[in-house]
């Protein structure tokens, strides 16, 4: 049965500085690239999404990933429904910081919390510095099922990450909990 009221959910966007996380929500968010300023904490954004399941109304906190603001980041990371996860795909050690940040915000959660999580490899208009099987064995090594490549500068597969991680969650939400607790429907 699909459900006309949106459901909440909370998105992080969370990665090394750096890697378009901005620039990705910018590109979703209003449809273009344009160059963004560095994230002082945390910027917050929303957006409806609709797919066949139902709507989910989007609340998408968009994460500094300089190490300046991580002691502000537990109490913007519990409760999360999804996750982007991202590196660049220029820059290998942003794959390794991607790793640490998932395992940040399963520590900042309650273990029985479930999310989504969705990798993406950004700046797939550049010429890539990391091998697919280097990807392939973090996605196996972390048990991520969902990994795209997308420009957010290009636009490519920018609307595809969000489509993957709400289908992704309305699928936890359906198939785990009997009782909505980390997708909320609204009143209205
Ligand atoms: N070539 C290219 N540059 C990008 C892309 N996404 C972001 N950038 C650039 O990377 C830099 C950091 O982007 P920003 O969104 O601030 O990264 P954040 O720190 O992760 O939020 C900026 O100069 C962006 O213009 C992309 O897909 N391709
Ligand atoms: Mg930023």
């Amino acid at each position: 049965m699909v459900n006309e009221r949106p459901a909440i959910a909370k998105v992080l966007i969370a990665g090394a500085s750096g890697v378009g996380k901005t620039s990705l929500v910018h590109s979703y968010v209003f449809d273009g690239f344009t160059e963004v300023a560095p994230t002082i904490g945390v910027n917050f954004a929303q957006k409806l999404w609709n797919g066949e399941n139902g709507p989910i109304n989007l609340s998408i906190w968009d994460l500094s990933g300089h190490p300046r603001f991580r002691c502000l980041m537990p109490r913007f990371c519990t409760g999360t429904t999804g996750v982007v996860l991202m590196f660049d795909l220029t820059a290998p050690e942003s794959l390794e910081t991607a790793r640490k940040w998932l395992h940040y915000i399963s520590s900042w959660n309650a273990p029985d919390h479930e999310y989504s999580v969705v990798l993406v490899g950004n700046k797939a208009d550049l010429t890539p510095h990391i091998q697919p099987k280097t990807i392939h064995s973090v996605c196996a090594e972390e048990r991520i099922t969902e990994y795209i490549q997308c420009s957010a500068k290009s636009g490519k597969n920018i609307k595809r990450v969000f489509d993957t991680l709400c289908s992704a969650m309305q699928r936890t939400h359906l198939e785990f909990n009997e009782q909505p607790h980390n997708l909320i429907h609204s009143s209205t």
